[in-house]
């Protein structure tokens, strides 16, 4: 089944979500009621109960396939959501956040880190970084395990150009290091060593990008004259208290699904640039720590895999395992395409499906094997579908490049 989630836009045009029901739909409505009506078409069709029942998303498909199953238990036998948008309000938020920290609009901002530097970054990253795992082949297999230091990319009497300034080093750092706002507040964990390549997703222009910026002037309605420079943590406040379409997939009590038999699968690149990695982390101990003391263990029915080397649902620069679920994946020689997004990021030999070994090579990484468990944040999350915004200004930019 395929559903437009109640609305019809441009990539970037998120003016729609003024209107409250088309909010609604977009958050839940639409997802559920497409699933109810597609049974009963196939059921009718076939003349036959459904036996099984599954789904695939990633982006804002792993929050909607996340989102069905809380609200509504009974509708798969098994769920595969990846890098899942599912903390909407703080994510929009933070990607507004992530935005102005980094901005120049006018070119005065000598903290400013220049998108031509990332590469530069990207590579001191790489250098110091890949060799953790015992294996120098530019997959970084756990990013906490990378002790980086940040000087190695200053600025010298020699090297002036393809460095940082002190200034910049402090941009750096923020970007490298979780949100938190007023009384240390947690907010959003950070952006990951490794997720440089697709950094000018959030942090390539003068200002923040419009999927952050957007879901103020139009799903809070702060109006289209909103300005990202008035961002403050009054937004955030006000995301939570209003949480538009009620997107945000934050009840981590996942026991009615797993009651009925459900099977969940999730998992995240390590190396994705759009959504952190740490929400995905943040969902699974929740779900945790919210069913253990109902004595519901979740190996045996939710899996959650780290995915070294591996971008925002697909992609990778080297080539690391790189793309989940699709029928193409097992033939040959045919480019795989995500199941949400026409973008092909590598030209090299996509066939080898994800790899689940135990050598140090392009493993993946059950989360209690990951130190990024060490850093449980203070509050529940959730997010939405402007990731197909998301995809889009990557594809447009990735277009931009080739050209
Ligand atoms: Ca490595």
């Amino acid at each position: 089944m395929s559903t437009d989630t109640g609305h019809n836009s441009t990539s970037g045009d998120g003016t729609w979500a003024v209107n409250k029901e088309s909010l609604t739909d977009w958050g839940y409505r639409a997802m559920h009621g497409s699933i109810v009506l597609s049974k009963q078409i196939v059921t009718g069709f076939y003349a036959e109960d459904i036996k099984y029942s599954y789904y695939s998303g990633c982006s804002t498909g792993g929050r909607q396939g996340l989102k069905e199953i809380e609200l509504y238990p009974e509708s798969f036998d098994g769920v595969l959501a990846g890098a899942p948008a599912w903390w909407t309000n703080h994510l929009q938020t933070w990607t507004t956040w992530l935005g102005k920290v980094n901005a120049n609009p006018n070119g005065t901002n000598t903290a400013a880190i220049p998108a031509t530097l990332f590469p530069v970054i990207e590579a001191e990253v790489l250098k110091q970084c890949d060799p953790t795992d015992g294996l120098v082949d530019g997959i970084i297999t756990d990013p906490n395990m990378c002790d980086f230091y940040y000087d190695a990319l200053l600025c010298t009497g020699t090297n002036t150009t393809a460095c940082l300034t002190p200034a910049q080093l402090d941009t750096l750092y923020t970007i490298y290091h979780d949100y938190r706002e007023t009384n240390d507040t947690f907010i959003f964990p950070h952006l990951e060593l490794g997720s440089e390549a697709q950094w000018f997703v959030l942090l390539g222009a003068a200002g923040p990008a419009s999927l952050g910026t957007e879901y103020e002037q139009y799903f809070l309605n702060e109006g289209p004259t909103w300005s990202w420079t008035e961002f403050d943590y009054s937004i955030i406040q006000q995301a939570e208290a209003n949480d538009p379409g009620n997107a945000t997939a934050d009840d981590f009590d996942l026991s009615p699904f797993q009651a009925r038999g459900g099977k969940l699968i999730q998992y995240h690149g390590l190396a994705d640039g759009l959504i952190a990695t740490g929400s995905s982390v943040y969902f699974y101990e929740h779900v945790m720590r919210t069913l253990a003391p109902k004595g519901i263990s979740l190996d045996d029915w939710y899996r959650f895999f780290l995915v070294p080397g591996m971008q925002h649902c697909s992609g990778s620069v080297h080539d690391a395992p790189w793309y989940f679920a699709g029928t193409s994946r097992t033939q040959t020689p045919v480019p795989h395409l995500t199941p949400h997004s026409p973008i092909r990021i590598s030209t090299t030999n996509h066939l080898t499906p994800p790899r689940c070994q135990s050598s140090r090579r392009n493993q993946l990484l059950p989360p209690q094997h990951s130190l990024l468990l060490r850093r449980p944040p203070r509050r529940p999350p959730r997010t939405h579908g402007l990731d197909r915004i998301r995809h889009r200004a990557l594809l447009a930019h990735r277009n931009k490049m080739a050209q």
